[in-house]
């Protein structure tokens, strides 16, 4: 944080813009701004990603031998908090509240999000579930999985639930207040000339998220109300004994997570669309079909939720509609898959490192979708439930597809954030050790898990042994690749080179007519559009202006 909080050197000349107009705690406590909100958030999230990574590492280091090294109850501990953590407070914060706050006035042609107080009241949301939940960590812990299945998390477990999901309640409703501050953004206040037909569509994949963000956080936020009624009160919802049905939670629970896991994945696939573009030089293929996939994705993501019942005694009907409809919410997916390898080609594509993660992005978000449609296949399902190839399945999808996804943004964005530039060198170098690492750990367990390894045990044969300790290796370089980013691109803050104010010559407003890094309200003239989005046809060379 310090970094920001101090006056550059004396000899480094910028104009006044967000970050220099003022300093002291007291200017990014309260600010309104919705670009110093998203640097809360990023220092906020990034501490969280540290957290949960911290939980993996323990993890992966007890699965290096047969025996394990915690006992079973430390070992439910780990993998519940690194869930917890890694979904609730980075995963479905990360995009949207850093990148998307950042950029979406921005690309509209905007001074700020329609609601600046409520934005900063939703950090402050985030922050107190935050700690929350971190209480319920330091006090000892939770043992329920990320899932808070009932009847354990109701009645059996004796660790801290109530407070875990009373952290969890709470930062849904930064979820919440978010998502609606981008809705009306979006339609009330893009400048003139950005009509629908151009919005980026970086702007498009927040939309979709957004909408899924109102309508199905409320749903987890009824669900843990009513675990911590029947944990307190013995209310009987879920409990077969008073009439309940512990079904019923998991039916709760599902109808909210499965639509976020698009919370996660949308934002990504957003930024995948600008990355392609730009370092393709090209305009996205099919603007149109891109766009409405994202709005696909989000109703159709309502309707698959079963696909987590299809062993929970659910009817053999049901399943078989859920496994359809699984089915069908992969073709918005796989639309885009398609629409950014046609914007590739014949493109003139240059491999700076936002597009090394973009390239990453889309080949291991593949994996990890066609493996999802083995897991929608009931027969496949069957066998590999509750195993790590269902683990390797969302990991595929969630680090392989969102994770890179916000490495490429972070990278592509933060001349426009910071007004420097990254070293090449270093960011190329830690995006292939990211690749390697990240493929390293999670293949094995796609293996690990069609050989009938079960997930959420501290111990297995050994018959295991080897594939897990080239998971645990591959965790190792995992980090260090992590690590690498967190140290060049804090340097880079510092002391890198001054960015030019479109060093990629990208297309779009945040681009192309506000300065970087942008001063407070974000344009020295009202913007105005007058082309499509990515039209890079059109781009003369001087625009690179400096
Ligand atoms: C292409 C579309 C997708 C399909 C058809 C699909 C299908 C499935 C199915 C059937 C399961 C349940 C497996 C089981 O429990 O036996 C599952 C689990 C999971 N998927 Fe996907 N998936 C898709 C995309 C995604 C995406 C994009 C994400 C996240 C960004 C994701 C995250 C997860 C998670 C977190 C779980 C496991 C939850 C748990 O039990 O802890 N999936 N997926
Ligand atoms: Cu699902």
């Amino acid at each position: 944080m310090s970094t920001i909080l101090q006056p550059p050197p004396p000899h480094i000349e910028q104009k006044i813009n967000y970050l220099n107009v003022d300093y002291g705690w007291r200017s990014w406590l309260f600010t309104t701004d919705h670009k110093r909100i998203a640097l809360l958030y990023l220092f906020s999230i990034t501490a969280f990603f540290f957290v949960g990574g911290a939980f993996a590492v323990a993890m992966r280091i007890n699965l290096l031998f047969p025996e394990g090294l915690v006992d079973n109850d430390t070992y439910n501990k780990l993998f519940t908090m690194h869930g917890i953590v890694m979904v609730f407070f980075f995963l479905v914060p990360s995009i949207p509240a850093t990148l998307g706050n950042f950029l979406i006035p921005l690309m509209i042609g905007s001074r700020d999000l329609a609601f600046p107080r409520i934005n900063l009241l939703s950090w402050y949301i985030y922050i107190v579930g935050g700690i929350f939940t971190m209480t319920a960590v330091l006090q000892g812990g939770v043992d329920t999985g990320w899932t808070f299945y009932a009847p354990f998390s109701t009645t059996y477990s004796n660790t801290h639930v109530i407070l875990a999901a009373v952290g969890v309640f709470i930062s849904g409703f930064s979820s919440i207040l978010t998502g609606l501050n981008f809705i009306v953004t979006i339609h009330t206040m893009r400048c003139p000339g950005m009509t629908w037909s151009r919005l980026p569509l970086f702007v498009w994949g927040h939309y979709a998220t957004s909408i899924i963000q109102v309508l199905g956080t409320p749903v987890i936020a009824i669900t843990l109300v009513l675990l911590g009624l029947e944990r307190i009160l013995h209310t009987g919802i879920f409990d077969p004994k008073l009439g309940g049905d512990p079904i019923l939670f998991q039916h709760l629970f599902w109808f909210y997570s499965h639509p976020a896991v698009y919370i996660m994945i949308l934002p990504g696939m957003a930024v995948i669309s600008e990355l392609v573009s730009c370092y393709s030089r090209k305009s996205v293929f099919g603007y149109g079909f891109v766009a409405f996939s994202s709005l696909g994705i989000a109703v159709l993501s309502f309707v698959v939720w079963g696909h987590h019942l299809f062993v929970a005694g659910q009817s053999m009907y049901a399943s078989m509609v859920f496994s359809f409809m699984s089915m069908a919410v992969a073709v918005p997916s796989a639309i885009k898959v398609f629409n950014w390898t046609a914007t590739m080609f014949r493109g003139s594509i240059s491999w700076e490192t936002p597009m090394l993660y973009a390239f990453g992005f889309i080949g291991l978000f593949t994996i990890g979708g066609l493996t999802g449609l083995f897991l929608a296949t009931m027969a496949i399902d069957v066998h590999v439930t509750d195993t790590y190839f269902v683990i390797a399945h969302f990991h595929y999808v969630m680090v392989g597809g969102m994770v890179m996804a916000y490495m490429g943004g972070l990278h592509f964005w933060f001349p426009k954030i910071t007004g420097r530039l990254y070293p090449e060198g270093w960011a190329k170098f830690a995006a292939l050790i990211i690749f390697v690492g990240f493929n390293l750990t999670f293949f094995p367990q796609f293996l690990l898990g069609y050989l009938g390894m079960p997930r959420r045990y501290a111990t297995y044969p050994d018959e295991f042994h080897a594939l897990n300790v080239l998971s645990t290796a591959g965790a190792s370089i995992l980090g260090v690749g992590y690590l690498i980013p967190m140290i060049y691109l804090t340097w880079a803050w510092r002391k890198g080179p001054l960015s030019p104010q479109n060093p990629w010559k990208a297309k779009g407003l945040e681009w192309e007519q506000a300065p970087t890094p942008p001063p407070t309200f974000n344009f020295d003239d009202p913007p105005i559009v007058t082309e499509p989005a990515y039209n890079y046809s059109a781009i003369p060379e001087e625009v690179h202006r400096g």
